[in-house]
């Protein structure tokens, strides 16, 4: 786990590095954190939309209120949910990455301060091709990503 951040960090610092060079970039849309229950850990959800012909891939995140980020897969539902560590998530040329309820999500590790519903807090995506990517991240209560699930789902249907 600690290895996903460093590897972020080094992408991070080789993008800055490489002045003027076009590295195709990606859209986050949809971007939104479940407020968190405890001090440990809070889900982050959102849509990567990857406009070119090259594949990307979502390699690391960090953020300033936690020590971590890792990116999780889901895996089964209710009583017998767990959550499983994946080190890194494509990006479909001209396709989407959807980090979702029961699905994939970022989820970070370790908060100080711990947010609660309304705050919003920035947030560092590495991608290999486009880079790092800040976005600002509202945190939503339970009800409101239930709501938000269901609507995404809706539109896709
Ligand atoms: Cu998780």
């Amino acid at each position: 786990m600690v290895r996903l951040v460093m590897v972020a960090v080094a992408l991070g610092v080789t993008a800055c590095g490489r002045g003027g060079e076009t590295r195709g970039s990606v859209d986050i849309t949809d971007v939104y954190a479940a407020e968190p229950v405890n001090d440990e850990s809070a889900a982050v959800y959102l849509d990567v939309w990857n406009p070119t012909d090259a594949p990307d891939t979502l390699v690391g995140a960090t953020t300033p209120i936690a020590a971590m980020a890792q990116l999780h897969r889901q895996v089964g539902r209710g009583p017998t949910m767990q959550m499983e560590t994946v080190p890194a998530a494509q990006v479909p040329a001209r396709g989407w990455l959807r980090l979702e309820p029961g699905g994939m999500h970022l989820m970070l590790m370790t908060l100080g301060p711990r947010p609660v519903a309304g705050d919003t807090m920035d947030l560092t995506l590495e991608f290999r091709r486009a880079g790092p990517i800040t976005v600002r991240v509202p945190v939503v209560t339970y009800v409101e990503v239930a709501e938000r699930a269901a609507v995404e789902a809706d539109a896709r249907r």
